[in-house]
This record gives C-alpha cells, sequence and structure tokens, in this order.
C-alpha cells in the first residue's frame, strides 16, 4: 500500500508543479484604462484613454513585432476566440493607427469594456493582455438630420430640421447650462477644434435662437453638411455631438 500512496502524492506533486508552471507562464506585459475608472457614469459619447506597460504601442502597418501590437475595445462580456484575428465591427474597435485615446458611443446601461492588445496581423497575445472596466453610460447624447435625407437631391434654398436626443436645445442666450445649447451647422468643412467656440461665417451658421428648422441656400452641387452641438458659448460639446449629411444641390 505504501509505495502505491507514494506514487499517488508524487503524481499529485507533479501535477500541482505542472499546474503552477501553467499558470506563472506570464503576459508579456499589461494593458489598463486610464479612463473612464471602474464603474463611473458617464454621459455617451464619452473620452477612453488606454494605456500598455512592458509592451509598445505602434500602427498595425508595422507588422508583426514581438512585443508590440495596437490596442482593442470589446464591448460587452465575451472576449473572442483565442488564436484568431480580432473581428471588426461595432462591438470589436481596432485602434491601428496606435491610438491611446479614442471616443465611444454607447446607448444608456451598463456596458463592459475589455481591452485587449494584439499584434499588427490582429491576434491577441497568449497569454492575454488584457484588462476590463464597468461603465455606466447615464445619457447618450445625439444630433440628427431629419430632413432631408442623407444623399437627397434637393433644389436650392432648402429646408433642414435639426433633431436633438440626450440634449435639451435652448437659445445661446440661455447662457452655458451642462446637456443643453443650439445647433450649428458646418457647410463644406471640417469640424471646429475643440475647446474653442464655433466661428461664425458662410460655412459656420449659428442656430443661436433655438431653431430647429433652418433654411440653406448653397451653389448646385455636391455639399456635406455637419450638425454640431454647442453650448451658450458656442463652445461644441467634447467628445463632438455631431451628425453628418451629404446633399446633392440641383438647378
Ligand atoms: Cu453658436
Amino acid at each position: 500500500m505504501r509505495p502505491l500512496r507514494m506514487s499517488i502524492a508524487i503524481a499529485a506533486a507533479a501535477m500541482a508543479l505542472a499546474t503552477l508552471a501553467a499558470c506563472t507562464e506570464e503576459p508579456a506585459g499589461a494593458v489598463s484604462f486610464t479612463q473612464p475608472a471602474d464603474g463611473a457614469q458617464v454621459t455617451s459619447p464619452f473620452v477612453v484613454r488606454m494605456t500598455a506597460s512592458g509592451v509598445t504601442v505602434e500602427p498595425a502597418s508595422a507588422g508583426i513585432n514581438e512585443g508590440r501590437g495596437h490596442h482593442h475595445i470589446i464591448v460587452g462580456d465575451t472576449l473572442p476566440p483565442k488564436g484568431q484575428p480580432i473581428p471588426s465591427n461595432a462591438q470589436h474597435l481596432h485602434y491601428g493607427g496606435g491610438q491611446t485615446e479614442a471616443n465611444l458611443d454607447l446607448p444608456p446601461g451598463e456596458h463592459t469594456l475589455h481591452l485587449l492588445f494584439a499584434t499588427g496581423d490582429h491576434i491577441p497575445y497568449d497569454p492575454l493582455i488584457t484588462s476590463k472596466v464597468k461603465v455606466v453610460v447615464t445619457e447618450q447624447r445625439k444630433v440628427s438630420f431629419l430632413e432631408p435625407e442623407g444623399g437627397a437631391q434637393v433644389t436650392s434654398p432648402f429646408t433642414i430640421q435639426m433633431g436633438a436626443e440626450g440634449v435639451i436645445v435652448e437659445p445661446a442666450s440661455a447662457g452655458v447650462n451642462e446637456g443643453r445649447g443650439h445647433h450649428h451647422v458646418i457647410v463644406d468643412a471640417g469640424l471646429p477644434p475643440v475647446g474653442q467656440p464655433i466661428p461664425s461665417d458662410a460655412q459656420h451658421l449659428h442656430f443661436g435662437g433655438g431653431q430647429t428648422e433652418a433654411t440653406l441656400d448653397l451653389p448646385p452641387g455636391e455639399h456635406t453638411l455637419q450638425l454640431v452641438f454647442a453650448d451658450g458659448n458656442h463652445m461644441p460639446y467634447s467628445p463632438y455631438v455631431t451628425a453628418s449629411l451629404r446633399v446633392v444641390v440641383v438647378e
């Protein structure tokens, strides 16, 4: 009996050691969200900041390099299968430019965000380099063009209808109030810089009266309109609460 017991004991010890060895295979580095904090309540869209240690963040275009790669955010509780490229869709966001900051836009409710580091071919490291936070989106701020439809052919002048959800439209004269502001339409120009009032010119139209309908008069051709929501000081919300629309003005 004794030798058998001994060999069982030895086998058990060997198994324990093997398990320990498997467990001690450490990830090549670590990643974490520096913003938002775990359990944070946020309004959407919101900024996420991602950091890495022990591994280097580089663009996917740099190729597959040991100890290097880029961030991914998995929205939800389920990580993608191991050993395969991370899918690219609304739940699997790639920061292949080597970004360490991004804007997320999620509906109200609780969301789990996994940060997952992967090589230039988007295959996660093994063991996984990952971390997660839970966030609670209390409100999703949205603006939209209700009229005309995207890609519509219109004759000038034409009417636009501007919608808002999760924010309240009020005149600029009401001052600066959290979650409130007025619409702006940017015509054929990029989004104005953050942290500065939106300029006022032919390409930057303010609806500081709190209007949700306006008439635009644009020359024939294709135009890009961007709706930007800003506070009473004409400072855009950050991250932008914005929508864009392409219209074709026909003669
Ligand atoms: Cu304004």
